[in-house]
């Protein structure tokens, strides 16, 4: 009898096992994220899909990535087949910042969170998503702004600017050009004679500049590019056309990645303003955060510098990116 009741016991545990064990591993359950990333136009973005994989991994973050290759259409199939596989959250850089109110209202209706990152919509209702991440543009055009007025101390007669624009209705292609403005309006001098998109691509900066080139020749004292990529393919164009970089036409550009830093330390460009993709850390912990009910701000704004040709030597082995 004692015997059977320890048989009965020992029967009792061992199966309370086999229903322990699915249920353990159903509180270990990984958080889904869908993530819908722009594409890879540039060293920028690169760095910025690394940070956002690496860290999901490090973190134990199950990471549904798709890439868009530059079209809002792709994005939108992405972010719909995100509700049909049921993600626990969606975060997703958007290419352009209209027409996105139809998929997010999807989204909304499907009861999944959106975080969006690096760029943001325009959408009126902003309950449609929960926090928007990443850098100033605004600010960082102001920033390339101010280095130019400084500059023009230096600088002798009217100072004629061309200007590469990244992909067109793009956040940041907006608020870098209305930065920019903003500041260059203090100094009369400078005045933007040529403005056109060269879609963030080194491939579209080289020939957009090569058009600037043919078009005004040595009338161009200042090229400002929207990032790094269309300065570095534009130093290519300028030095085809016999022109010196930097001596004949002053170089401003935006994000500080590692190209950037090559080209100034060869004397090539004068200054980048630093806009960082490195979101993987903050977008993961946000993440987290909102799967523990907690609620995040509703803006988390990058922190980030300016760097002239003068310090890149001495900062480039600290570059990350
Ligand atoms: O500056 C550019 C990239 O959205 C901040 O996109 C980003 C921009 C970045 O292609 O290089």
């Amino acid at each position: 009898m004692k015997n059977n009741r320890r048989s009965l016991l020992a029967t009792l545990v061992a199966a309370s096992f086999v229903v322990m064990a699915p249920m353990s591993a159903f509180a270990e359950k990984k958080i889904v994220l869908g993530f819908s990333q722009i594409g890879a136009e540039s060293e920028w973005r690169t760095a910025n899909t690394n940070s956002i994989k690496e860290t999901a991994a490090k973190e134990g973050i199950d990471l549904k990535f798709s890439d868009a290759q530059q079209k809002q259409e792709n994005q939108i199939k992405a972010l719909r087949s995100f509700i049909a596989q049921k993600v626990d959250v969606i975060a997703f850089a958007p290419v352009v910042e209209s027409g996105w109110d139809t998929v997010l209202k999807e989204i909304k209706a499907a009861k999944i969170p959106v975080i969006l990152t690096d760029r943001s919509v325009d959408s009126k209702d902003t309950s449609l998503y929960v926090t928007f991440m990443g850098s100033d543009f605004t600010e960082e055009g102001r920033k390339a702004g101010r280095w130019l007025v400084e500059k023009a101390k230096t600088m002798k007669g009217d100072i004629n600017v061309v200007e590469l624009q990244g992909t067109v209705g793009s956040g940041p292609a907006i608020d870098r050009k209305k930065g920019f403005e903003e500041i260059i309006k203090a100094e009369p001098r400078i005045k933007i004679i040529r403005s056109q998109t060269g879609d963030f691509t080194r491939a579209k900066g080289k020939e957009v500049m090569e058009a600037f080139l043919k078009a005004e020749g040595k009338k161009i004292n200042v090229l400002y590019a929207h990032n790094d990529d269309m300065a570095i393919g534009a130093i290519q164009a300028i030095e085809e056309a016999g022109l010196k970089p930097s001596k004949d036409i002053t170089i401003i550009s935006v994000d500080a990645v590692k190209g950037a830093f090559e080209a100034m330390m060869a004397g090539k460009l004068d200054v980048t303003v630093e806009c960082s993709p490195l979101l993987g850390p903050q977008l993961m912990s946000a993440v987290k955060d909102l799967m523990a009910g907690k609620t995040l701000p509703r803006r988390i704004v990058t922190v980030e510098g300016i760097f002239p040709m003068e310090v890149a030597a001495k900062e480039f082995p600290n570059r990350k990116y």
